[in-house]
């Protein structure tokens, strides 16, 4: 009986020394992992989980966090993370949505997911692993081996924010986590002897499927950090090997003096993705530490699609050419047809790494998953006659920000039910910790804008109306109030104005 992924994992693990987690408390064994991971796995069998049904999970990092995501992985469960940033509103739309079998949540939050909870089970999981699951777990026998998987069987659902406002959820079978996994340990050189200093959050594909998959199918070995806490991040940099992080992590790094080349003398890899690195970032970091930030490009659809070259040209502002096995086009946004060398179009991805479709909407996957199998990314790109990628615009109304992805509809859906609003419309604008932040531009509804209460509606009043709507991240980082929003001929709001006109903000 074979699971690709999680014999694949096992296989990983035979090659390190035993070890997976390099800890503050000392190392944690392999096999006490995925004693860990067996007993959940069993936990998950007892409470009638079968192959298919989705495992919802909004818990803070931890060891036993992995092991729970490796638990569906053995069981054929579809593991489905959830940020721990959002608030029940948001939650609601992903259990009502994805209607999974059980919802593991914090033990702070067990009264949310109780009141969430439709038909679920209702589990929890602290970060010192407290809480309902692993009290179950301990006295369950655990399980031995994995259920038979096939490579196009689901394993995770991730959602992605929609442009319409609606999140739509990626479903990634095995073969697309297995595949990419293996492509980037080949491409990136990891091995056994490696160290990964994680500082991600393992509810997105970069710290979960980038980071933890590739350790575990290399048997290296990880840092595993509650999160980018640039203390402990310095303090644990000199026993790393490599890292990956969004853009915001070197940039705060290049902001710290204590930060030098010295400090990363042990590391070959840094590793930057999710969000655009600016070409200067690139060039501060290799003048203070001597290392050239390798830069890759990705989306939840997809896993990685192109990557700087381990050996050869690390090439600033690109994100380099297609990894082996994936095919990268740059085509015309109407008709599809590829354009030539050097053109702006829309980019499209195929390999095995692209999902299947979008889970219960297949007039969406349609639309963004043609015939022939390539992609729609949505992203703006050129490709240069050596194939290197460079991305140079969305074609999507999307925000980037700290390497989290936020879609202006979803918060101008919000903003503009607020009493005392006309309409909004939301942009990003340059930060400099998080690359982009949200800004909202507001139209109040009456000449003297009041909100209901009869008071003039003012930009911390609108924020403060937004929480436990919107997750904290999304909340715009400034509001700003104007009679009238500018349009084009056709009636449609022209952000491009907006962002030209607020883009020194927080400059
Ligand atoms: C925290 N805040 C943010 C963000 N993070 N606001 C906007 N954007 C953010 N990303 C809010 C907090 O709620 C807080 O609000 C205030 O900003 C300052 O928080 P701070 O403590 O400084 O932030 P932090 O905890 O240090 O977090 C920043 C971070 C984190 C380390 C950049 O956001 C992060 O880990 N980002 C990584 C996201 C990621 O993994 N993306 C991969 C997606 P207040 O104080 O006002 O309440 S996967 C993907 O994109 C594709 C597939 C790919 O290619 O990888
Ligand atoms: P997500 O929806 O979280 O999967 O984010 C995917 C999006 O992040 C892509 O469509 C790109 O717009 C963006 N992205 C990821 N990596 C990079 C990168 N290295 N440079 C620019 N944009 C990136």
């Amino acid at each position: 009986m074979s699971n690709p992924l999680f014999d694949a994992m096992i296989r990983g693990r035979a090659a390190g020394n035993g070890e997976l987690f390099v800890d503050a408390d000392g190392p944690v064994s392999d096999d006490a992992f995925f004693d860990v991971s067996a007993r959940i796995a069993s936990v998950l069998l007892d409470l009638g989980v079968t192959p298919g049904e989705r495992v919802a999970v909004q818990v803070h990092k931890s060891i036993e966090a992995l092991a729970l995501y490796v638990a569906c992985v053995r069981t054929g469960a579809v593991f489905l993370p959830l940020n721990t940033a959002y608030t029940e509103t948001e939650l609601r739309y992903f259990i009502d949505d994805a209607t999974p079998r059980v919802l593991i949540v914090d033990p702070e939050a067990v009264a949310m997911g109780e009141r969430l909870a439709t038909t679920q089970s209702v589990l929890t999981l602290g970060t010192g692993g407290e809480g309902s699951l692993m009290a179950r777990a301990s006295s369950a026998t655990p399980l031995t081996g994995a259920l038979a998987r096939e490579p196009g069987d689901l394993a995770a659902i991730l959602y992605t924010s929609g442009t319409t406002g609606r999140s739509k959820g990626a479903m990634l079978t095995q073969n697309n986590l297995l595949s990419n996994a293996q492509t980037l340990v080949d491409y990136w050189q990891f091995d056994a002897q490696d160290v990964l200093l994680h500082a991600l959050p393992i509810f997105h594909t970069h710290g979960l499927f980038v980071a933890s998959n590739v350790i575990l199918l290399c048997g290296g070995r990880m840092i595993f950090l509650p999160g980018f806490n640039i203390e402990a991040v310095l303090a644990a940099l000199p026993a790393a090997t490599t890292m990956m992080g969004v853009p915001t992590f070197y940039t705060r790094l290049l902001a710290e003096p204590r930060f030098n080349r010295q400090l990363v003398s042990q590391l070959r890899l840094f590793i930057s993705g999710s969000a655009p690195l600016l070409a200067e970032t690139h060039r501060e970091f290799e003048a203070r530490t001597g290392h050239r930030i390798l830069e890759r490009y990705g989306m939840t659809e997809t896993n990685m699609n192109t990557s700087n070259p381990y050996v050869g040209e690390r090439i600033a502002g690109t994100v380099g050419p297609a990894l082996p096995g994936v095919e990268v086009r740059v085509c015309d946004p109407e008709s599809h047809e590829p354009l030539g060398t050097n053109e702006v179009g829309i980019l499209q991805v195929r390999g095995p790494n692209v999902f299947i479709g979008y889970w219960q909407m297949p007039e969406k996957t349609k639309e963004e998953l043609l015939a022939d199998g390539f992609f729609i990314t949505g992203d703006l790109a050129t490709i240069d006659e050596a194939g290197y990628v460079t991305i140079v615009g969305r074609a999507k109304d999307l925000i980037i920000s700290g390497g989290y992805n936020i879609y202006p509809k979803e918060i101008e859906l919000v903003i503009d039910d607020l009493p005392g609003v006309a309409e909004s419309a939301v942009i990003g604008v340059p930060h400099p910790d998080f690359g982009e932040a949200v800004v909202a531009v507001v139209v109040r509804s009456t000449a003297a804008g009041m909100d209901a209460s009869g008071e003039a509606l003012d930009a911390a009043g609108l924020v403060e109306q937004l929480v436990g709507k919107l997750a904290r991240f999304k909340q715009p980082k400034h509001v700003e109030f104007i009679d009238q929003l500018p349009r084009n001929t056709m009636g449609k709001v022209q952000k491009n104005l907006l962002r030209d006109r607020w883009e020194d903000l927080f400059s």
